[in-house]
């Protein structure tokens, strides 16, 4: 996702290679969530080929993900007709429909649940980067019709961080990888095949001296090529901050007359740190307290320095304090909006951004007041949100900016227990688009149960995930080679990239615009969606270029707005303060801790003697798609943990062996690695796996239930974070144990 590109200025269009016989299109790969520009072959109206972009700047970009895209969506397991459920929920059995019946009856439902139960029992889960052509419409008809129980993938990943980002300097920003000096990665670890844009940015940066920093509790791919890799504990990142600026303000190495004009509540924050001397901070940790203080000295003096946004800090007990954390580091340097720190970009100023599209001034107070989890975990909520209104008006030109679409959300372990019957009140719809909801967030069992207890489910999707199983109506989606899409990075930054259709959806498969335009139209709403296509839509969007989308899908490949640096000396920022807030008036207001903070583990369990975190990013696959691509199969056929060769041997699994993970909230089992990098104590666990090939429904749910580290990630208080109700999916206590037989679907 980020803007890793060596340009500023609107880049015009490199000229497309073509062969005989082979129309080529400019397309953005959306196997996962970074969007490389990539290049479509297409014969015959069908995509033969994906292989690289022929502009310079692009050129490295694509992974095998990318590669093996036309394959994966020819696959004879996509869904190609809206499916209606028959028999109970998760019995496994559909009956083909159309679309024009599937949504006037999906119509008929929600508005029947409506009346009954209040727009707020309705209930959303999308994540923007595969749904993609959604242009902020999922959020527009649910504002139009009253509901603020919006949840996403984005919670657990950037979306949040962009929510937190604001409280410390009222934007969420783009690290400057091209101008750096200093690039450190708290546990990301961008690789050839994981977010290949991100990689190169980082090996070109070092090529030219730059340095890395890696914290990471084993030694990842990253940590091999840094200068300095900080081997701290898992889970502890926000202490590990806390120990850099008690250094750096103890040193002097921050940037006084910055500090002094642009910030409030320094001396506040200086006597929080003066808490975590570096001592206390190795002990926290386990890293040497020399190490610390090398590390925190070569941020501070070696820069221009970035902190590339990491997911590692999104998924923590601390997950708060640690982003803000990671902003009060950038502030106090000095390295905020200025060439090869971290830019505060805007929106692009010629491009109708998806949260003016989304219109959340629409939603009343009253039910904004309703969105779940906005009492107890209400960070990134519209609660959280409010006081940035005006300051945003001013500063940004809009009062609801929107970026990473994760702003403005429901708690989403608040809205399972609604969904559940758990809640202040009865959620009884819910939508899922491009999120195989059940295993994206943490107490699958509860999320299970939620599901089980709805009126109506309605996914729309490419395959029969385990998610897809268990709803009413399953409606075929199209893929990123069958649309056009305007990717404005999510409101991240400023940059805007079009993409071409390069050929047309197989089946019934259709867009998310347009499942969000026939919803509109079924309910007799179609004021809320009034573009008859997608591209009128964009052509909205870009009234203000002077093209049509596809004038500007020809002319740009990539559209930036000039570089601006410093940008708060004009209008200052975008916080109530108008200042940067190391003291948070936000969170102060709100009742929180307005000073970062490290709060420990809970006390040892000693049933549970292991520690597990999950993400293995497996290169071949993104999240839980992809396991019924052969090609990718073939090269990891199961799931495997990762463990020590001291704690394997210590816990009587070998390399190879099949070994039950479980804790109080379930178990699963996966194969066994054993790998050198891995520290004592510590279980890696895969994210996302489930096998599409197994049997599918309630009680099956190919092999979810079996495999998905969803089942093993709690979501009670000792597990979420305070502010934002976020899981910490980063130092969960569990064991394992060798298992005598294969589970159901093993190889
Ligand atoms: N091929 C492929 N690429 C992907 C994805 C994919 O599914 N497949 N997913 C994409 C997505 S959505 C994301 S979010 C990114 C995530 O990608 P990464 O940022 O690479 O995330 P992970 O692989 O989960 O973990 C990265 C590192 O964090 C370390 N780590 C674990 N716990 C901690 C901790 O508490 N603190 C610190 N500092 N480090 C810790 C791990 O040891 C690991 O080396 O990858 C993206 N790229
Ligand atoms: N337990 C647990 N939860 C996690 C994480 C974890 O490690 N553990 N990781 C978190 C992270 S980092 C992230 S980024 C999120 C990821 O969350 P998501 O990005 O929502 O990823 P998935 O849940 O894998 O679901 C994506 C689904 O979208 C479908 N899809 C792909 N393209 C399209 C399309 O064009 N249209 C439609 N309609 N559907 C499409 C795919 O088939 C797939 O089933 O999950 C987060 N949740
Ligand atoms: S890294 Fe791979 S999967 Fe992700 S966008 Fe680029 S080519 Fe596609
Ligand atoms: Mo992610």
């Amino acid at each position: 996702m980020p803007s890793v590109y060596p340009v500023e200025e609107s880049a015009v269009s490199t000229p497309l290679q073509a062969r005989p016989g082979v129309e080529t299109k400019r397309v953005l790969c959306a196997s996962c969530d970074i969007s490389c520009n990539v290049t479509a072959e297409v014969k015959k109206g069908r995509v033969v080929r994906v292989r690289s972009s022929d502009n310079p700047i692009f050129r490295d970009n694509i992974c095998m993900k990318g590669i093996v895209a036309p394959k994966g969506f020819a696959h004879p397991q996509r869904l190609l007709q809206p499916l209606r459920r028959v028999g109970e929920r998760g019995s496994g059995r559909w009956e083909e429909v159309g679309w024009d019946e599937a949504m006037n009856d999906i119509a008929r439902r929600l508005r029947s649940i409506i009346e009954q139960h209040g727009p707020e029992s309705w209930a959303v889960s999308e994540s923007p980067w595969n749904t993609c052509t959604d242009s902020g419409l999922a959020r527009r008809m649910m504002n139009y019709l009253g509901t603020p129980n919006f949840i996403s993938g984005v919670a657990l990943c950037a979306g949040n961080t962009a929510a937190i980002n604001r409280m410390t300097y009222g934007w969420f920003p783009m690290a400057d990888f091209m101008n750096t000096e200093c690039i450190v990665l708290f546990g990301h670890n961008p690789r050839r095949n994981s977010w290949v844009p991100v990689y190169n940015q980082v090996r070109r940066a070092q090529a030219r001296g730059a340095k890395l920093i890696v914290l990471d509790p084993r030694k990842s791919s990253s940590a091999e090529r840094a200068d300095l890799w900080l081997p701290l504990r898992a889970g502890t990142d926000a202490a590990m901050c806390l120990g850099w600026l008690n250094v750096i303000l103890e040193e002097g190495l921050y940037d006084r007359a910055f500090v002094d004009k642009w910030t409030i509540g320094f001396e506040d924050l200086r006597e929080r740190v003066s808490e975590y001397p570096v001592e206390r901070v190795a002990a926290i940790t386990g890293c040497d307290a020399e190490m610390i203080r090398e590390a925190a000295r070569m941020y501070a003096t070696n820069g221009p320095s970035i902190i590339p946004w990491t997911p590692i800090t999104d998924m923590q007990r601390n997950s708060t304090s640690g982003i803000r954390l990671h902003g009060i580091l950038r502030s106090v340097c000095g390295y905020v909006d200025v060439p090869g720190g971290e830019l505060l970009h805007g929106f692009h100023p010629d491009v109708v951004p998806e949260s003016e599209i989304e219109r959340h001034d629409v939603l009343s107070e009253d039910q904004k007041a309703k969105q779940l989890g906005a009492d107890s975990h209400p960070a990134f909520t519209h609660r959280g949100q409010a006081a940035f209104r005006e300051p945003m008006k001013r500063v940004w030109g809009h009062e609801f900016p929107n970026q990473v679409a994760g702003c403005y959300m429901a708690n989403p372990s608040a809205t399972f227990r609604a969904m559940a019957g758990e809640g202040p009140y009865p959620v009884k719809a819910f939508f899922a688009l491009g999120n195989n909801t059940l295993m994206s967030f943490a107490n699958m069992p509860l999320i299970l149960r939620a599901m089980m207890n709805q009126d109506l489910i309605v996914v729309h999707e490419q395959f029969m995930t385990p998610t897809a199983q268990l709803a009413d109506y399953v409606l075929p989606a199209d893929s990123w080679l069958e649309r056009p899409w305007l990717h404005d990075s999510f409101g991240w930054s400023s940059m805007v990239r079009p993409a071409e259709k390069a050929m047309d959806p197989p089946g019934a498969c259709e867009s998310t615009f347009s499942f969000w335009r026939r919803l509109a139209v079924a309910l007799d709403r179609e004021d809320i969606v009034p573009w008859a296509t997608l591209e009128e839509l964009y052509d909205h969007r870009l009234e203000k270029t002077g093209m049509t989308f596809d004038e500007f899908a020809k002319t740009y490949e990539i559209f930036f707005a000039p570089a601006q640096y410093r940008k708060y000396e004009k209008r200052g920022f975008a916080t109530p303060s108008g200042k940067v807030e190391l003291k948070s008036s936000v969170l102060e207001s709100l009742g929180f801790d307005p000073l970062p903070y490290f709060r420990d583990d809970p006390p040892p369990n000693p049933e549970y003697p292991l520690m597990m975190f999950t993400g293995v990013r497996e290169d071949e696959y993104f999240q839980t798609g992809h396991r019924h691509v052969p090609e990718l199969r073939a090269r990891k056929p199961e799931p495997i943990l990762f463990v020590s060769p001291r704690t394997a041997k210590h816990h009587g699994v070998r390399e190879g062996d099949w070994a039950e993970v479980s804790n109080p909230t379930g178990k699963i089992s996966l194969l066994v690695g054993v790998r050198p990098a891995m520290p004592d104590g510590l279980v890696r666990i895969p994210h996302g796996w489930w096998k599409p090939e197994m049997k599918q429904g309630a009680g099956h749910l190919s092999g979810a239930l079996t495999y998905s580290d969803a089942m093993l990630c709690p979501d009670d208080d000792d597990f979420l974070d305070r502010e934002q109700g976020i899981p910490h999916l980063k130092g969960i206590p569990c064991r394992i144990r060798r298992l005598d037989a294969a589970p159901e679907g093993a190889t």
